[in-house]
């Protein structure tokens, strides 16, 4: 096939209002040289297509048709399993701008590097056209993007987690703007992979990795990094964070997006099941999103929020029947599977899942303990989020649920209590950007190392963390009616390095207590960091603590929290002056109070 007609072959169908689509797809082809050009309609042909394509290739392998009906098998390269941080660069024309939060390269240099790896880089391959809408296509919240890649496995998970096709492109055409993602998996070589942002361009340049966050452009790329400076130009915000309905027994509904670092239980909190006397009492939760929310102030001064995602890219590794059972029902079909080991029946097995031992681990050798975890820590499944069974009957709603209550919390074994509520926004703002959390597997290096990770963006904020937290302060306005923000610990540990509280579904229990703050209805004991439940304004029936896990998660430790608090003044400092006054005054009115 002639690459260079077959760009030009939607002109006539779509019209002028696709001028400026055709136009790059042509510009990319030339660099790339594919063999070929596909324009994706999102079509279950289509898809059926691409996973015959790639069965045969041995890029998709079958897992037991059986038990896990249409799923499939990944293995990736085993350099090529994670975010890289490290080779994630915002490109903005000033480096301040980037902020001390991200990596920066000058934009001319940026494109000069990137365009020299991706030239020819197509030769032999399929170039695909991705188009795909970010949010429910009909939404004024939602926002489009444009995906060119060579990599079908790429396309097959854009297809699961985006709107993504012909529905998408035909709003592209009535807008006449989109967001420009080049992608190429190159050679998969980790020398040759860098994920660059060009926000002031609205385009990103990705090349050498197929794993989600660094290729499927929509998620982590477009979605936060340039989505967080479209939202500070427009008004609205671009935010990690899963949103959960929480139904109380009279019937009512309050919607809460929670911040959690990568890997902290974003997906678990999202599809939580009630226990067992709140199932009786008549509590429901529906899951709205689990990774990414986007969220503006409506007419009444609330903020409403979107998924913009469609589908969960979740981590495999410790979902079972008891963490996760509306998690594993979701992935009970129709599922692609990404570095998990497999069983002699050929289904999809990890770490957590059950007592089974696997044939295979996540590179294809039969199981050896010696060689580590049979399935990789961030191995993963997607799948589209209407196969939740909890999945919320609003989660499609294009004008977005009205947020009560916002949550950040990170992994903290120690200090921080189990829940604790800011007394007003800006206080809110500052625990949101002192958030600290232990790392985890979802990127390339050290895991279990103590770090910053404000709102849980630290890898994902498109912009100066400084001119972040003032965005985040400024919807503080007369009329705004905003939601409650608190701060949630699940990962105290006792002196024996256990888990002090139990978690999973028992963390209703909090939520619980956070919606009835919200209503006026609970009590707290004030303390310099926030207002804190005493044990009596949870309900813990049923819950077992001990006398030190009561304590250490309801108590609070002046001469702890003195050095911390003294740590996120230092934190704030390294932003220099650019850092919101009112946010330093905050950390300084805590400091004193606590003397
Ligand atoms: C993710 C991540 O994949 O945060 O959601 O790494
Ligand atoms: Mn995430």
């Amino acid at each position: 096939m002639n690459a260079a007609v077959d760009v030009f072959k939607s002109q006539d169908s779509q019209g002028c209002r696709l001028d400026a689509l055709n136009a790059w797809v042509a510009e990319v082809a030339a660099l790339t040289q594919p063999d070929h050009i596909h324009w994706c309609d999102g079509s279950d042909a289509e898809n059926a297509a691409l996973i015959a394509r790639m069965q045969a290739d041995g890029t998709l392998l079958p897992l037991n048709r059986e038990t896990d009906p249409h799923s499939w098998l990944h293995r990736s390269s085993p350099s090529d399993v994670a975010r890289v941080e490290h080779l994630t660069f915002v490109c903005t024309p000033e480096r301040d701008d980037a902020g001390p939060n991200n990596h920066w390269m000058a934009p001319a240099e940026a494109h000069a590097k990137m365009d020299a790896l991706f030239a020819g880089c197509m030769r032999g391959r399929t170039l695909y056209v991705v188009p795909y809408c970010m949010g429910p296509i009909d939404s004024p919240l939602a926002r489009c993007g444009v995906e060119i890649t060579d990599s079908p496995y790429v396309v097959a998970n854009m297809r699961i987690m985006t709107r993504m096709g012909a529905a998408a492109l035909a709003r592209i055409e009535r807008e006449g703007s989109f967001v420009k993602g080049l992608h190429s998996i190159g050679e998969l070589d980790p020398e040759r992979r860098f994920i660059m942002h060009f926000p002031e361009e609205l385009t990103i340049k990705s090349y050498g990795s197929g794993y989600g966050g660094n290729a499927l452009l929509g998620k982590k790329c477009h979605a936060l990094r340039i989505a967080s400076h479209q939202a500070r130009q427009e008004g609205w915000l671009a935010e990690h964070m899963l949103i959960v309905g929480i139904e109380n027994p009279q019937g009512q509904t309050h919607y809460v997006a929670a911040a959690f670092p990568s890997a902290c239980g974003k997906t678990n909190l999202a599809m939580l099941i009630p226990p067992e006397g709140y199932r009786q009492a008549g509590w429901k939760v529906w899951t709205v999103g689990d990774d990414i929310c986007w969220m503006r102030p409506g007419a009444d001064g609330r903020l409403y929020a979107i998924n913009p995602e469609a589908g969960f890219f979740g981590v495999a590794p410790g979902t079972s029947d008891s963490s996760n059972p509306n998690a594993l029902a979701t992935i009970s079909h129709h599922t692609i599977f990404t570095n998990v080991a497999v069983t002699d029946e050929q289904e999809p097995w990890w770490e957590g899942l059950d007592g089974r031992t696997p044939a295979l681990d996540w590179q294809g050798r039969p199981y050896d303990p010696a060689n580590g975890p049979a399935a990789h820590p961030n191995s993963r499944f997607t799948v589209s989020a209407r196969q939740c069974p909890s999945y919320s009957p609003r989660a499609e709603d294009p004008q977005g649920v009205p947020i009560s209550a916002i949550v950040f919390g990170g992994r903290r074994a120690s200090l921080v209590p189990l829940v604790f509520e800011a007394r007003d926004w800006p206080h809110g703002v500052l625990v949101g950007a002192a958030m600290g959390s232990e790392t985890t597997a979802a990127a390339t290096g050290a895991v279990g190392v103590m770090r910053r990770d404000p709102m849980a963006m630290k890898p994902f904020c498109g912009y100066n963390f400084a001119d972040y937290f003032a965005h985040w302060l400024s919807f503080d306005q007369p009329g705004a009616k905003l939601p409650k923000i608190f701060h949630v610990n699940w990962f105290r540990k006792g002196d024996d390095g256990k888990f002090l509280w139990p978690g999973f579904g028992e963390n209703l229990r909090v939520l619980e207590w956070m919606i009835k703050r919200v209503e006026g209805q609970a009590d707290a004991v004030e303390t310099p960091i926030g207002h804190l439940p005493r044990p009596a304004d949870l309900n813990l029936e049923g819950v077992a603590l001990s006398q030190e896990a009561e304590a250490k998660l309801f108590g609070f430790d002046r001469d702890g929290w003195r050095s911390e608090v003294e740590s996120i003044g230092a934190y704030l400092e390294e932003f220099g002056g650019r850092m919101p006054g009112a946010l330093k005054g905050e950390q300084e009115r805590i400091a004193s109070q606590l003397g």
